[in-house]
This record gives structure tokens, sequence and C-alpha cells, in this order.
């Protein structure tokens, strides 16, 4: 299948130039073009990214918030740029209700932590779902264990679906937080979040949404959605690594205790007694991230250039011409076939293991992920050791699938 779409498609998403805007996909490797289906796992990165950071660091780059001099002033108007960039990107109420972090997983240990600490009791329950990333579970399950409260698990059926039915039931007076994924990471189901949260509400639960895998693919919204909590990473966005997001709504931020302690988040400090700032400073101890902050900022800028909606629309596209393709290939069996689903398809062959097919599709230079994804209950659930995972970006193309399709096709000829 060709590369650009139909005419009108093609004038809408340009996708030719969109990869142009990557520079490592210019890159082989065994003398072949560079296929990159590991989206999921981190996404590379437009120049216009690359380029923004090293412009900050060659001609801008200060302290913030501590400086009184021009560079340290102008890095802080930066920083605090892109502070409503995220807040307009996820439509929050006000730029104080975005907090930075390392990552998603830094932002679930910190919701954890700070509304955990005060809010969760013993013989409370904080419900999770079959299908979180290992940091949307331990975190929850350290703090349940140190207050003996008790995690709950809603179940899904065998697309890969979370059985809603269930979830009610385990809702109760008894329920502090609901944290579940926007996005599986190792299945792809879309979940319902608008409905969970609706749900939870009425019992008085507070929702945390784990956005690692939705934000960078699905627009969001946090007032429409009325989430309490949502997280994502800036390097599954386009954006460096060591930043994140933790979006939470202004009551609670005031009502949770701070997570780290240290510069910055300070009011006052005697050797006898510290009194904290705001948010989002409170969370935000130490010196922050700030090139990474930047350039997560210029990383949505260029997400909003192309358009999310437009990204999302060739994903889909992508999905569903890889659902059909790799469904041709013999003894393939697709994990997850949720009628929702986001660019990510989990897969396991009859001729090969999973880590076997990751090594063998690398010698064809396509990069996949091949594991259990930080996700072992659902490959427990799926009774498979491991998965191998093509996860779409804005920039592949169908060609791609049809080179991974031909990869699947090598590997099965091999091991047999
Ligand atoms: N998933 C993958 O699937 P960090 O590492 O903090 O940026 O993100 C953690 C995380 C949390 N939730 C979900 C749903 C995720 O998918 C991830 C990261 C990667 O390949 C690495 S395991």
């Amino acid at each position: 299948m060709a590369d650009v779409l139909n005419p009108s498609e093609s004038k809408a998403y340009d996708l030719a130039a969109i990869r142009q805007d990557f520079p490592v996909l210019s890159r082989t490797f065994y003398d072949k073009p560079l296929v990159y289906l590991d989206n999921g796992a981190t996404t590379q990165k437009p120049k216009a990214v690359i380029d923004r950071i090293h412009r900050f660091y060659s001609e801008e780059y200060g302290t913030v918030r501590r400086g009184v001099y021009a560079l340290s002033e102008g890095s802080t108007e930066a920083f605090a740029q892109t502070r409503e960039t995220v807040k307009a990107f996820l439509n929050a109420a006000q730029s104080s209700e975005i907090v930075f972090t390392k990552g998603t997983t830094e932002a679930i240990n910190l919701v954890a932590h700070s509304y955990g600490q005060p809010f969760i009791q013993a013989g409370d329950e904080v419900i999770v779902s079959a299908m979180e990333h290992h940091a949307n579970i331990v975190p929850w399950q350290q703090v349940c264990l140190a207050k003996g409260a008790t995690l709950k698990v809603i179940p899904m059926n065998e697309r890969g679906e979370l059985i809603l039915e269930e979830y009610e039931k385990l809702l109760s007076p008894k329920t502090r937080v609901v944290a579940v994924n926007h996005v599986s990471n190792a299945l792809g189901t879309i979940n319902p979040i608008r409905r969970i949260i609706e749900l939870a509400h009425q019992t008085g639960a507070v929702v945390f949404i784990d956005g690692a895998q939705g934000a960078p693919h699905l627009n969001v919204d946090v007032q429409a959605l009325d989430c309490d909590f949502y997280a994502f990473s800036g390097h599954k966005i386009y954006g460096p690594t060591g930043v994140g997001v933790l979006y939470a709504k202004q009551a609670h931020l005031e009502a949770m205790v701070p997570y780290q302690t240290g510069g910055d988040m300070i009011e006052t400090v005697t050797f006898e007694k510290t009194t904290f700032t705001q948010p989002p400073y409170k969370f935000e101890a130490g010196t922050p991230p700030i090139a990474q902050v930047v350039g997560l900022g210029a990383a949505i800028d260029y997400v909003n250039e192309v358009g999310l909606s437009a990204i999302a629309a060739h994903e889909h596209r992508l999905l569903k011409y890889a659902t059909e393709q790799l469904n041709t290939v013999p003894g393939l069996s697709i994990i997850g076939t949720a009628s929702m689903k986001a660019g990510l398809i989990s897969f396991v062959l009859e001729a090969a293991h999973p880590l076997d097919i990751g090594t063998l599709l690398d010698h064809e230079a396509i990069a996949i992920r091949t594991g259990h994804h930080c996700a072992q209950p659902v490959m427990k659930r799926f009774n498979v050791p491991a998965t191998a995972r093509a996860s779409f970006g804005m920039y592949n193309t169908f060609d791609e699938i049809d080179r991974l399709v031909a990869g699947l096709h090598k590997v099965i000829d091999m091991m047999g």
C-alpha cells in the first residue's frame, strides 16, 4: 500500500512532511531503512524539539524562580510558558493545577503518597484495573499496605475490555481512589474513563487517570471528564525524557501533603518548623528539569500544529490496516481485541517466542517491543509469558506495516 493517502487525506495529513521533521527516521540499520514501531515505549523527537532544547542551552539557559538576572528571568518565563501550554492542552481550569514531575511514574507515586497519606485510612479501599501498568499498581499497593487498606481489581473480558458491571459492584462508600489507565500499554484498549469517573464520583471516590498512553494519542479535556488527576510523560509525546505532567484539581492539591521536601516548595523554614508554599510549587521540590520542561512545551506546540485529531485519525487508519494484515499471518494471535483501541497491537506467534520475534525483526531494522510490558497481570490473564508489540506514532506509514508483516513471514520461515 502506498504511503500517501488519498489526495484529500494527504492534504490534511502531510505524512511525508511530518517524517521529514524527525531526523532519526532517515537512519538505516543493517542497510535497511529504520521502521520504528516502539512508540508506546518512547517516541522519537522532531527537529522543533531538538532545536528548541539546543537553542535553550546555547543561548537562554539559567535557573528558574531564583535569579534576578536576565538569563534566569528568561528561563523562568519559558518554564512558566510550558505550564500554560500544558494547561491549554488538557483544558485545565488554571495553570496551578499543572505539576511537573519526572514522568508518569513519579506522578502516580506523588498522588499515592500525597493524597493517600491524609485520605486513605485502615479499612478503606482503592480500585485499580486488571490492565494496569505496574506503575499504576505498585504505588497503590504500597499505600494500601502501609495504611491497612485493600486493593480491589476491576476484571476484564477476553477482548481486553474492563467489565463495568463488575466495577460498579466493587464501588462502595469505602472506595477512596479509583486508578485506571486511559489506554492500556499492553493491549491498546481505550477505557471508558468518562463513565468510570462518573460512577466513582457517585460514591465519593476520586479518580486518577494514567494517561501515559492516552495524552499522546487522544484529545483530553480534564474539565469535561471531571477527573481528579491525570498524568502523562513527556517522552511519549515527542518530548524529552525526565519530565512529565500531573494534572490535579486545585482543591486536591491544596489538601494534599508534599511528596518531596526541600528548596523552592517552602514559604518559611526555621529549625523548629516549615510552612509550605502554594501548588504547584509545593510539589516541585528542588531545581526542576528546566530544559526538559521547555522541550515539552515545544513538543506540545508541535503536536498541536499537526493536530491531535488528525494524528488520532491517522493512527486509527494504521491500526485498522495493521490489524487486517497481521490477521493474515499464519499462527499469529492478537492479544487485546477491544472495540475501542489506540494504535498499539500486542501479538504472539505460534512459531516463535516474542523475544525471538523482536531479535529477528531487529535484523530487518524493525523496532518493536517484546516482553511483559510492565504489565505482568495482563500476561497472566491472557496466559502468555510475553507478547510482541507494535505501537504507532504520528509518523508511521502503511509501507512500514507491510515491512512488519513481511518481517514476520521471515521469522516464521527461519523458525520453521
Ligand atoms: N510504558 C511501555 O509500555 P514512565 O516510564 O514513567 O514514562 O511511564 C510509565 C507508564 C505508566 N503507565 C503506562 C500505561 C505506561 O505505558 C507507562 C510506560 C512503557 O513500553 C514502558 S514499560
